[in-house]
Order: structure tokens, then C-alpha cells, then sequence
């Protein structure tokens, strides 16, 4: 089972990603790095380390599709969760050809899942929900589960942000997330599986 986690830039996707890994129960994450001509390296890193890594207060950290692998367990049943977290898509084109470029997979990556995690940033309050946003709201019902996880939560500001994305995004599941504290992981966990293909 596949699970594109989309957004716009610096809304907390890798956090989200990597901090879920580690709630169900992984020390260490298998992360295949897909470049941009395609080729697939996998890499094994510690969760803290990944993190380190990967997670920055700076916009357009992850350029590659990240496909996060995770044994679930189901009763007795184990299976396998791949998280894709993907490039931050911004509202405008932007003039850097490596982002262009980033933004283009995740898109791409939008067509063709059968789960879809949006992502936006609640604690920026009146700018927590852009046009892509919308037109993400808009479309990946279309094509798959769709849940928008409004993120950052345990800050201030996410409340009038979260009151903003209700109004403005039409979803039929929303999930008030902090990947920071693992608010919500819980509720995300129960969507995946109610949904699993
Ligand atoms: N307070 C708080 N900060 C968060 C949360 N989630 C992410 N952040 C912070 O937001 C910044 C961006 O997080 P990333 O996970 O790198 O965001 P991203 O969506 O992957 O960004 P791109 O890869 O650039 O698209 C980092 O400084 C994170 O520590 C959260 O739930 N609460
Ligand atoms: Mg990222």
C-alpha cells in the first residue's frame, strides 16, 4: 500500500513522515531516494538521524521522492506501508529548475496514488491554505482517499489556522495534526488502514 504525502513547502511533510515511522514503532527507516533521472538508491538510517537530515525551517529541503517503507503489523497479518514524501509544491512557478522540476514529480506522484495525505501548515493562521491547496482539495478526491492533515498544531496560531482550513478546504476527512508531538498519528493511522488497497 502506497500513501502520497503532498503540500506545499515547510508544511512538515519529512517530520510528519519520519515522526510516524518512529510512533509505529521503527528505530531505524528504509528510505529508497528516487533522483531525478529515476534511479532508486536505498539507504538505512536511524530516525534521529534521518531527521537531522532531512527536516529544515528552510523551504524545498526534499527535491526526490522518498519512498519511506514500514512494516505494519494487522492483527497477525504484517504489511507493508510506503509513505512517499515528496517535494513542497508551491503556488507559483518557481524560477529555479531543480524545484520546477521537484514540484513536476509530486504532481505526477498525485495522479496515480490511491492515498493522498495534504498537508498545510495551520499554525500560518490566515496563509495556512493557498490555490494549490485548494486545487489539491479539489482534484485528489478524484483520484484517491484523501485526508488533509492541518499541521503544526501545538503552536499558537494553528487554531485560527485550523478554524481557516475548515472553512476554505472542502475534505471529507480532516485530522488537526502536530508531527512534532504525534497529535493525531493516531487518527492517521486508523484512516490508512480504513483504506488500505
Ligand atoms: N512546531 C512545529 N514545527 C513543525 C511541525 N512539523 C514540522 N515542523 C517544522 O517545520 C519545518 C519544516 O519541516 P519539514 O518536515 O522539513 O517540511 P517539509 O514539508 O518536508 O518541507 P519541504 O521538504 O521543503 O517541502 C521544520 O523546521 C520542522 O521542524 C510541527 O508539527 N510543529
Ligand atoms: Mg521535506
Amino acid at each position: 500500500m502506497e500513501a502520497a504525502v503532498v503540500g506545499r513547502p515547510n508544511t512538515g511533510k519529512t517530520l510528519f513522515v519520519l515522526n510516524f515511522a518512529a510512533y509505529l514503532g521503527l528505530a531505524t527507516v528504509a528510505v529508497d531516494v528516487v533522483d531525478s533521472d529515476g534511479r532508486v538508491s536505498r539507504r538505512q538510517w536511524p530516525v534521529a538521524r534521518a531527521r537531522r537530515q532531512w527536516v529544515s525551517p528552510l523551504p524545498h529541503r526534499t527535491l526526490h521522492l522518498q519512498r519511506i517503507r514500514l512494516p505494519v503489523a494487522a492483527g497477525k497479518v504484517r504489511r507493508e506501508l510506503v509513505l512517499i514524501d515528496s517535494p513542497g509544491v508551491l503556488d507559483g512557478i518557481p524560477a529555479a529548475e531543480a524545484v520546477r522540476h521537484a514540484m513536476a514529480l509530486t504532481l505526477e506522484t498525485v495522479t496515480h496514488s490511491s492515498l493522498i495525505l495534504h498537508l498545510v501548515d495551520a499554525s500560518r493562521a490566515e496563509a495556512a491554505v493557498g490555490p494549490f491547496d485548494r486545487e489539491l482539495a479539489a482534484y485528489a478526491p478524484l483520484v484517491g482517499a484523501y485526508a488533509v492533515l492541518a499541521n503544526k498544531m501545538d503552536l499558537p496560531a494553528a487554531q485560527a489556522g485550523l478554524a481557516r482550513v475548515r472553512r476554505l478546504l472542502p475534505a471529507p476527512v480532516l485530522i488537526p495534526l502536530s508531527a512534532r508531538t504525534g497529535r493525531g498519528f493516531r487518527e492517521v493511522k486508523a484512516f490508512v488502514f480504513r483504506h488500505w488497497a
